[in-house]
């Protein structure tokens, strides 16, 4: 397939899907969203693959999130596509596909990219990787699967402190609080990661599916919540509050939210 801003591989049962923007941390636009849901669409029905590996090219980072030059008043940029940016059907393919999802997180993974790491069945990490959220900062937010989900997996305390005040934390620190399943040095990620992946080639996919499935029926309501968490979040992006958040992230400047406070 044709692809501008993703990699799509396919050999030996195994899926691996890039995203291929390293100039901007892999930060996804428009396009590479509708992208990636083509990638994973089509692991979805080859009945040759087993499991998928999602990763980011080069060293720097596994995804850093929406791109931010591309955001106004109002959401993301549509001329790369022709629509508006569809996260919400990619969080829910990751989580659908009948198949086991492999995050091999290189570097950052961050605000909207922390929340793919999140949705895969595993995550493994590069010693050199950094997790994170940063709505707060950049006047956005994942109310949806991004926050809920995300507690169930670290507890809520843990995940109020990584939303409210976005900070980083290492491999080992999101290895302790559960949100990595192993944490391996850099070099070594993508050859780990397919070893996972071979592992899982040997077992039952039907049982690997229904796994799944079972694993995601005790969580299914959240996509309720991030309908609407979306409908937010878009009129949220209307307002100069999102926009300070945005603006200050593009122009290198400390953000002032001060006057937004009521
Ligand atoms: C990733 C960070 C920590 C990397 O820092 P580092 O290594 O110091 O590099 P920088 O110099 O900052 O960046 C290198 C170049 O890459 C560009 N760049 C980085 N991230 C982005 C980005 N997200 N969009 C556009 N460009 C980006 C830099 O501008 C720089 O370019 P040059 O070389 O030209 O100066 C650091 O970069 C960082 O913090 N990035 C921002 C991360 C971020 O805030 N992402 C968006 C977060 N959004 C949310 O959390 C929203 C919630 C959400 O899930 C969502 C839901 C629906 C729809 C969209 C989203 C969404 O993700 O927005």
């Amino acid at each position: 397939m044709p692809f501008q801003d993703i990699l799509y591989d396919k050999k030996d049962g195994i899926a691996t899907i890039t995203i291929n923007r390293e100039d901007v941390r892999n930060a996804f636009r428009t396009l590479t969203v509708d992208e990636l849901i083509a990638a994973f669409k089509d692991a979805w029905w080859d009945h040759s693959i087993g499991v998928v590996i999602f990763t980011g090219a080069g060293d720097k980072a596994f995804c850093a999130g929406g791109d931010q030059s591309e955001r106004g008043r109002g959401g993301y940029d549509t001329s790369s596509a022709g629509h508006e940016m569809d996260v919400e059907t990619l969080h829910n393919i990751i989580r659908n596909i009948p198949k086991p999802v492999i995050a091999a997180v290189n570097g950052f993974a961050i605000g909207g990219g922390h929340v793919l790491h999140v949705l895969c069945d595993i995550t493994l990490a590069a010693d050199t990787a950094r997790f994170g959220q940063t709505g707060p900062r950049v006047g956005s937010f994942d109310a949806g699967y991004g926050s809920a989900y995300l507690a169930r997996i670290v507890g809520e305390k843990k995940a109020r402190e990584i939303w409210y005040f976005c900070r980083q934390y290492t491999a080992d620190e999101a290895a302790q609080m559960g949100l990595v399943n192993k944490v391996v040095p850099a070099a070594t990620l993508m050859d780990e990661a397919r070893s996972w992946a071979h592992e899982l080639l040997q077992k039952s996919p039907t049982a690997l599916k229904f796994l799944k499935y079972s694993f995601n029926a005790d969580s299914a309501h959240i996509g309720g919540i991030s309908n609407m968490a979306m409908g937010a979040l878009e009129l949220y992006y209307q307002t100069d509050e999102a926009l300070e958040g945005v603006n200050a992230f593009m122009e290198r400047r400390p953000v002032d939210f001060s006057k937004f406070r009521k």
